[in-house]
């Protein structure tokens, strides 16, 4: 059966509070018997809307679990979506605070950004048509659940763990780049952290991005121009600590850093 709005958002409160005050809570699931994914994504939105209420705005959206590297580091098979918000953004070369993240670890991305609306049903090429450039990006997520032990749908009810991301300075539009084999290398204090591929991200990024419009479609929603798309972690994340510094390079897209203050 599924939630009452009230229960909704009583538990989209309960998130947001765990993250605005960066503290960690019992999953949903433990308390919600048999807590179902459509229910999960209504949590999400939810807490998206006391976000709002601070004035903290949706400025797009991120693909996750959308790498066999991130499905097994997390123990969950299914791409899930999550909102970006105004807080979330930083730009090339920006800090990060260790005292606003609990446990926080960084990924590699792609990132879109979109020069139309993008509605689905549709296809990965007809998705790239709605993009109007194409920059590397630095995810760093962080989990309200201890260790990042969570089931799909507490994931999914916790923002697929956004917290915060990174902009390259180098976009292209995609007509400019072969998306399809980008290689993606991760530094930490300039150590190879991680090795990829854009083909890692469901064999190409724009799969991930028209798999979002199409599950955005299923709930009567859509991309919008101007938002920002994440199309997900192209290897497993890694921890972060307070001094480190991060770089990731991805062919033809240049490089994006930050590092990581008190
Ligand atoms: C969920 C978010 C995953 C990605 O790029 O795969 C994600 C998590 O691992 O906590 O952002
Ligand atoms: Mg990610």
């Amino acid at each position: 059966m599924s939630l009452t709005q009230e229960q909704i958002d009583h538990w989209g409160a309960y998130l947001d509070a765990a993250a605005h005050e960066v503290r960690l809570v019992p999953q949903v699931s433990a308390q919600v018997e048999g807590l179902q994914l459509a229910d999960a994504y209504r949590i999400q939105r939810a807490s998206m809307r006391c976000r709002a209420e601070r004035g903290d705005a949706v400025i797009g959206m991120k693909m996750g679990l959308t790498s066999l590297a991130k499905m097994e580091q997390m123990g969950v098979h299914d791409p899930i979506y999550g909102h970006l918000t105004t807080t979330m953004l930083r730009g090339d070369g920006d800090a990060i605070s260790r005292s606003e993240h609990g446990q926080p670890r960084v990924e590699p991305e792609i990132a879109f950004l979109m020069g139309r609306d993008l509605e689905g049903p549709t296809t990965p090429a007809q998705a790239m048509l709605a993009v109007e450039g194409v920059c590397a990006s630095l995810e760093v997520i962080d989990s309200r659940y201890a260790d990042f032990k969570f089931s799909l749908e507490d994931v999914v009810a916790d923002n697929a763990s956004s917290t915060r991301f990174v902009l390259g300075s180098t976009v292209l539009p995609p007509e400019a780049i072969d998306l399809a084999n980008l290689g993606m290398v991760m530094r930490v204090n300039g150590k190879v952290v991680g090795v990829g591929s854009s083909a890692a991200i469901l064999d190409h990024p724009a799969r991930s991005l028209a798999r979002l419009a199409n599950m955005l479609h299923a709930v009567g929603e859509r991309l919008h121009a101007g938002q920002i798309v994440l199309a997900g972690g192209a290897t497993a994340a890694v921890h972060l600590n307070e001094g480190d510094r991060v770089r990731l390079d991805v062919d033809q897209l240049g490089s994006v850093e930050t590092h990581v203050l008190a």
